[in-house]
């Protein structure tokens, strides 16, 4: 049995990667140190695999700021705007990024070439850079990275097997600029640069290398499917004696299985953990002669693995594969758990118990191996613990909450329906909140200061009182209410400024949820997210929200939103229990957020907001599986949302555009208010709204918050018009797109003031059209 991973994670265990290139950004600190913290960080993982006994070490698996930008970097797939031939250099990386560095700008920011776009990985709350295929694209050999690190694994006495992103999934998750181009150009044109790559590291001495293929997890067309009978040969022929190894994770290979068992590879890696019903048929299919790699552990979640299960499976495989021919693996990359549960000093010793981050996750691999050629494993000390930790879980005081689990099925049909449909709400809201026609509103949270940050952080460390941090965060609420006054906006906002992450924020006050002190994992480039843990039945045990809310809706007469963040981005952006289904938990944090928001209706909340960024990515990688999902996520939506009378008013705000599929489903949260993060496809959004009659308000973002650029009153004016086109006037929010959080007072109050602007011109000029 060998054992390897198929990725570590990069940032390093206290997050030294994020402050490295955050400090080389700023001109802080040297290229030199930045390239010192990455080769400690290398160094440190390949440490931590030999000192596990992992029999196959990995390289390349690390990267500066994503692996999907170093690929289109290696094969040379710069796009034009950045000028650049020949080899890449990080500066260069990081410009197709982030965009050109403030203190490298030259006189106007309009000329500088904007940065390369990023979106989700799958179904992860990690984001890549999309690779850009243009006209006439060339592919050509531009980088030595993995050559590098192939070296310098070598040289500390490591021969590994070199990660790469698979030529199929990279041009399947890139972007063709121009609809002229077609894939067999760019698969003809690769082919040769990936078989470079793989001469090269057999000349290096490489034994095996990992090409990963992700989208055979996907619903991918026919033509992708004869890309990988096509290349695949190819690449075998390029250095015959360099064994493949190709790696499929996130989900089941179905209709793609006969690919993996007809290409000509040397071993395939398959995620158990996601498709363990699947293996069956796979072995029965699966020629005896090659590598199977099973991802046993789960690489997305943080729990302990179940050695008696694992060990069964392992065992059973055993009947069809030699023990010299089977891997044992994570299911994926280590890349989106946290490091190590040693840096984790407080968290209850029960629930610490449970779990295992990167570290403990390749221990356990190694011990697995070890079990399972053991003749009486049972008797293992190592097992026996394992199995103890795991029974101890199931039966666990801490997790069950009958009251939780009593309360969800006693949920009726008219709790998940608004007293009234939608038009007679929206005119006693009417009454009740007298707003204009295009009330203008924003999203929630306002730009978090230095100041801010600085406050909250002294204040988890205990540094200043409760008292006075509490009197701080009304001197902001009242500053920024005033400010909203002035501006003129409708629908005022408290700011945001107790939270720092919202998730975070709504895991540190929930019962079954827990906060982790350096749980990091990359979100992207140089940006982390600290995931809670939900271990056990989810309730409210106090308010969340309510003081703030109400504090800033008794200093004035507008209407404030109250703001909440829904269940389902909650629990996608969460560790998940893995003992029940992500529905069940997805509907105990609504019914939590139920509470909330009828506790905000009962303080005077006449507007309550309840965020839904991450409905759309959670949908499932294959379609057949979306139906069950939206039905789900919707019924989530509604237990939280429909417990207020009439007059009050639902909102919901949606992050990334692309709501075009689901569309339908959206109008089915029945949320009266729906503002979408649009401004970038605006046109784009308005058409799917014209094939599909939205029933219920809507906000349009009317300026790219993620951009410094403020937008002029004419160009929001612009963009009204075009909606008014085919939304009805009476139905029509304004708003930015996000929040503005990440933005600047300087940026905000012109922006806000256009666009104050843009709503009273165009009321005037309905007015006269009357
Ligand atoms: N929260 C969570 N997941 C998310 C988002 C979020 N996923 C999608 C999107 N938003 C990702 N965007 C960001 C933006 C900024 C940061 C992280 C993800 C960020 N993080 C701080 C950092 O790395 O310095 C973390 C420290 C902090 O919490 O202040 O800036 O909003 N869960
Ligand atoms: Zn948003």
């Amino acid at each position: 049995l060998h054992t390897h991973i198929l990725g570590y994670p990069r940032i390093g265990s206290r997050r030294q990667l994020k402050f490295a290139l955050e400090s080389y950004w700023k001109g802080k600190s040297s290229l030199h140190e930045l390239i010192q913290t990455a080769e400690s960080i290398k160094k440190e993982s390949w440490e931590k695999q030999h000192k596990a006994q992992l029999s196959i070490i990995s390289s390349n698996d690390f990267s500066f700021y994503d692996h999907v930008l170093d690929t289109l970097c290696l094969v040379g797939a710069v796009p034009k705007r950045f000028k650049s031939n020949g080899p890449v250099s990080l500066d260069l990386l990081f410009t197709m990024a982030r965009g050109m560095e403030k203190s490298r700008q030259g006189q106007d920011p309009s000329l500088l070439p904007h940065p390369m776009e990023m979106t989700k990985w799958f179904d992860t709350n990690y984001h890549y850079i999309v690779p850009e295929f243009e006209k006439d694209q060339h592919f050509s050999l531009s980088s030595t990275k993995p050559f590098e690190e192939f070296k310098q694994a070598k040289f500390l006495g490591y021969l590994s097997k070199p990660i790469l992103l698979g030529p199929i999934s990279f041009l399947f998750l890139g972007k063709k600029k121009d609809p002229s181009i077609k894939n067999d150009e760019l698969i003809a044109k690769i082919i040769p640069i990936y078989e470079e790559i793989l001469k090269e590291f057999y000349s290096l001495g490489a034994d095996w290398v990992e090409l990963d293929e992700p989208i055979l997890t996907l619903d991918i067309s026919s033509e992708w499917q004869k890309a990988f009978y096509e290349i695949y040969p190819r690449l075998k022929l390029a250095a015959p004696s360099l064994k493949i190894l190709l790696a499929t994770y996130f989900g089941a290979l179905k209709e793609n299985r006969e690919i993996v068992c007809s290409i000509p590879i040397d071993g395939l890696h398959y995620d158990c953990t996601r498709a363990g019903h699947e293996l069956q048929g796979l072995l029965q299919s699966w020629d005896k002669n090659k590598v199977l790699s099973l991802g046993i552990i789960d690489g997305r979640n943080v729990w302990k693995n179940d050695f008696s299960q694992s060990l069964k499976i392992i065992h059973h495989t055993l009947e069809f594969i030699p023990a010299e021919l089977l891997w044992l693996a994570p299911s994926c990359s280590l890349h989106f758990v946290p490091v190590s549960l040693k840096e984790e000093k407080k968290i209850n010793a029960e629930i610490r118990n449970w779990l295992a981050f990167a570290d403990e996750k390749i221990e356990e691999l190694s011990t697995l191996a070890t079990l399972a050629l053991r003749e009486n494993y049972q008797n293992d000390d190592q097992y026996k613990e394992n199995q103890k930790a795991i029974e101890q879980r199931k039966t666990s005081g801490l997790i069950h909450d009958p009251s939780v689990k009593e309360r969800l099925a006693a949920l009726k049909e008219t709790d998940l329906s608004r007293k009234s449909p939608y038009r007679q709400r929206k005119e006693l809201q009417a009454k009740k909140l007298g707003l204009p026609l295009f009330p203008t509103t924003t999203i929630g949270s306002f730009p978090q200061t230095a100041e801010v940050r600085k406050i909250r952080s002294q204040y988890r460390l205990g540094h200043i009182a409760e008292e006075q941090y509490d009197q701080f965060i009304q001197e902001e609420i009242r500053k920024v209410v005033q400010l909203q006054e002035e501006i003129g906006l409708d629908v005022l906002v408290h700011g945001e400024f107790e939270r720092s992450d919202m998730v975070e924020y709504f895991g540190e006050k929930l019962k079954g949820f827990l906060i982790t002190e350096n749980g990091w994992v990359q979100s992207y480039g140089s940006r982390c997210v600290k995931p809670p843990i939900i271990y056990g039945d989810v309730s409210r045990q106090m308010p969340m929200t309510i003081k703030w809310s109400k504090f800033a809706q008794s200093i004035t007469t507008k209407p404030m939103k109250g703001m909440l963040t829904g269940p389902v981005t909650i629990l996608q952006w969460s560790f998940v229990r893995d003992d029940q289904p992500r529905k069940t938990t997805a509907k105990q944090i609504a019914l939590a957020i139920r509470d909330e928001v009828k506790e905000l209706e009962q303080n005077g909340l006449g507007v309550i907001q309840i965020d839904e960024p991450a409905l759309r990515e959670g949908l499932p990688l294959r379609k057949i599986d979306w139906n069950d999902y939206l039905q789900w996520a919707i019924e989530c939506f509604r237990i939280a949302s429909c417990c207020v009378e009439d007059s009050t008013q639902i909102h919901t705000h949606m992050c990334y555009s692309e709501f075009g599929d689901i569309i339908e489903a959206i109008a089915k949260l029945d949320a009266d208010v729906i503002s979408l993060e649009a401004s970038r496809s605006n046109l784009e959004l308005i058409d799917s709204f014209v094939r599909f009659r939205y029933p219920n308000d809507i906000g349009l973002g009317v300026w790219d918050i993620h951009s410094p650029r403020i937008p002029t009153t004419e160009e929001i004016l612009v963009i009204l018009r075009k909606a008014l086109s085919v939304f009805p006037k009476e139905s029509l929010w304004v708003n930015p797109d996000c929040g503005l959080k990440t933005r600047s007072y300087e940026e905000v109050i012109p922006s806000l003031k256009n666009m104050v602007e843009a709503a009273h011109l165009l009321r005037k000029e309905i007015e006269s059209q009357n």
